[in-house]
């Protein structure tokens, strides 16, 4: 038996010997490394840098802190796979981010040590803030609240607005360790980045260097390394600053830094925040993948995800970054922006390609649609590169920032729709609402690679307001061209001979391939189908009302949530032109949808082709036997013969 099948929760750690804690850090790589070569990662990927990184902090945590007494917060929580395998969750890890197994995130369903499911970052400050508070106004002191947050996360506007908080709630229990790798996806950047690399010069980082010297680097492969990196951080910098400054101009307390890999240093430091008493910052300094040469090496992201985020070639993202390249050689006008994330957004070529025009402004979304906005004052036309469920963080920055003032920003919205095993704060099924919005906004659904071309090129062409190019996470299907025009949107099939036009079906983005099977099936039921592709899903185009005119029923299909997106807008525009014609809104429920493959998902949202055309032939069927197809019938939701788990439904309660 390992040491680590012997750890049912914290409570097992804390008589260890340090001996046993070495060994139980040396399982825990084997484990996530196992897991990271193993073959289910290839479907369900996962975190592997990050995780290598925090094993001695988290078995430090989990020592100092009395879980679930004490809080524990994380950070966006992908790092949080060594916390499930520290709390119990060892014998399911093999499940990790599959249909019904372990989340990638923590999860409340799944441990009581687990707090914060959202995985957008820098939010980790602001709860801790609340918590600590909360429970000092309660009369219970004795209770910690730890935070623990990377040098990214830290980029995020959120955090700064916290710590200025934290600074003033002086006797708050508060113990903020932030987990500094110096990388986010990529180097992390900025004047906080900066003077991040200024503290590790410091004096005291010089003793974490010695030690790190003379200790880490006699491990075998990876010690040297661990040392050049560091050492090479601190000879690009001149001026030796003091470590603690910046946090304690706040008002904060700080120690370190820390060397995050010893974990007896981190054991000693984390007590001695925890007996302070008041909020303290604790610095760690970690290497991302530390212990794995593949992910310590790996240039672009320390295998920050595996099998790699980047955009692979067949993707949607890939398409974008190809065509944003294109875009950038006639157009000089055109930049492009990126919230940390420049490989997975495809941004990568374009940044090779025209370095001076792309921004990498840090996990700082809001920021980034603002800067966007000065831009584009300024004569420019930026892409916002973002995946479409971090676009929710700069609503505001989008209505009044950009569309109040009619500039021609395009935000490019990666991963929009269900995106599969990161769970419900990642699936992009809220852009295609809160953007019906805004007024002004046009909204792009390319259904095929072709259409990424033309309809991104369309949203940069227009110069009196905001755009967006919405597609999926994962590979781009066939091209499929279009038969007739219908206004500015394309026909893709009309009813088939001997067929009468019975449905109007407008698929957007890749569902209106989904049509396209959805109207074969029809066509074997006898049942006619016009399937249109909208291309623009804002604003609604008018010839849809006319042509609803010639048919029994208006059928939509989205990848968003079904309340207020396309169908909605579709609904809205047919009522307004009095057009009686019945329309069947489809797309995902609106709840918080867990996680699994992304054709898992759509299936258990009834979007498969198979269900779709089930639930049109019964609605057809009502229509003719002469019932009103408004009946209630719950369309687009979750259908009634598979309800999810017991467990999936508490999650969304
Ligand atoms: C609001 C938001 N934007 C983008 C992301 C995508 N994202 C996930 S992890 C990560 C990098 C985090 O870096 P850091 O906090 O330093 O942690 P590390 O992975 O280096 O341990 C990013 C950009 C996110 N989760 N939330």
């Amino acid at each position: 038996m390992t040491l680590l099948e012997s750890i049912n929760g914290p409570e097992d750690l804390k008589e260890l010997s340090q001996d046993q804690l070495t060994r139980l850090a040396a399982e825990i790589r084997d484990v996530l490394i196992e897991w990271a070569q193993g073959p289910t990662v290839a479907k369900t990927s996962g975190h592997l840098g990050p995780n290598l990184g925090v094993v001695e902090l988290t078995i430090a945590v989990h020592r100092v802190f009395d879980s679930p007494k004490d809080k524990i917060v994380f950070d966006t929580g992908h790092q949080a796979y060594v916390h499930k395998l520290l709390t119990g969750r060892f014998a399911q890890f093999g499940t990790l981010r599959q249909r019904g197994g372990l989340t990638g995130y923590p999860s409340r369903a799944e441990s009581e040590h687990d707090l914060v499911e959202n995985s957008h970052a820098s939010t980790s400050l602001s709860y801790a803030d609340g918590l600590a508070k909360a429970y000092k106004l309660r009369g219970d002191p004795d209770r910690t609240v730890v935070a623990i947050i990377g040098d990214g996360a830290l980029t995020g506007g959120m955090a700064w607005e916290a710590l200025n908080n934290i600074a003033a709630a002086k006797d708050s229990r508060l113990v903020m360790i932030v987990n500094d790798n110096g990388w986010s996806y990529q180097p992390t950047i900025g004047g906080l980045a900066e003077h991040l690399a200024a503290i590790r010069v410091s004096q005291r980082y010089e003793n974490v260097l010695d030690y790190i010297k003379t200790t880490v680097s006699r491990a075998p492969l990876v010690g040297g390394q661990v040392y050049g990196a560091l050492h090479g951080i601190k000879k690009g910098i001149k001026d030796v600053l003091q470590p603690q400054v910046m946090f304690e101009d706040l008002g904060l307390k700080y120690l370190g830094p820390i060397d995050g890999h010893d974990e007896r240093l981190v054991e000693h430091a984390l007590r001695r925040a925890r007996d302070f008493g008041g909020p303290v910052l604790v610095h760690v300094i970690t290497k991302k993948g530390f212990g794995y040469p593949a992910a310590e090496q790996n240039e672009v992201d320390c295998l920050h995800q595996v099998p790699a985020a980047g955009a692979l070639p067949g993707s949607w993202s890939r398409v974008f970054g190809d065509e944003m390249v294109a875009i950038g050689a006639r157009r000089p006008d055109v930049v492009a922006i990126t919230a940390a994330m420049l490989y997975p957004t495809g941004l990568a070529q374009f940044a090779a390609a025209y370095p001076d025009r792309v921004y990498d402004v840090g996990i700082a979304e809001q920021h980034a649609v603002t800067s966007a906005a000065g831009l584009a004052m300024a004569g420019l036309h930026p892409v916002v590169a973002i995946y479409s469920t971090f676009l929710n963080r700069a609503f505001d920055q989008t209505l009044m920032d950009v569309a109040l003032h009619r500039l021609p920003v395009t935000l490019v919205l990666d991963r929009a729709g269900v995106t599969g095993p990161d769970g419900a704060s990642h699936h992009g099924m809220w852009d295609g609402s809160i953007m019906q919005l805004v007024p002004g906004m046009k909204i792009a659904a390319p259904r095929d690679a072709k259409r990424v071309a033309e309809l991104l090129g369309e949203a940069v062409d227009v110069s009196d307001g905001p755009t967006v190019v919405r597609f999926p996470k994962g590979k781009v299907g066939g091209e499929v061209e279009a038969v007739a025009k219908l206004g500015g949107m394309d026909v893709l099939r009309e009813p088939a001979a001997g067929l009468g036009s019975d449905v109007l079906l407008l698929g957007a983005g890749p569902m209106a391939l989904t049509g396209l099977e959805v109207a074969n099936r029809l066509a074997g039921h006898g049942i006619g189908v016009t399937v249109v592709d909208p291309r623009w899903t804002k604003p609604v185009d008018e010839a849809l009302a006319g042509a609803a005119r010639q048919h029994r029923l208006v059928v939509t299909v989205e990848d968003n949530g079904r309340v207020g997106g396309f169908g909605d807008a579709v609904a809205r525009l047919l009522r307004d032109h009095d057009v009686d014609v019945p329309v069947k809104v489809f797309g995902l429920p609106q709840e918080f949808l867990t996680h699994g493959a992304r054709e898992e998902v759509l299936e258990e949202a009834g979007l498969t082709p198979q269900q779709l055309a089930l639930r049109i032939t019964e609605a057809v069927a009502r229509r003719s036997s002469g019932e009103t197809l408004g009946a209630p019938e719950p369309v687009g939701d979750a259908p009634a013969a598979s309800p999810a788990p017991a467990q999936e439904r508490r999650m969304v309660e």
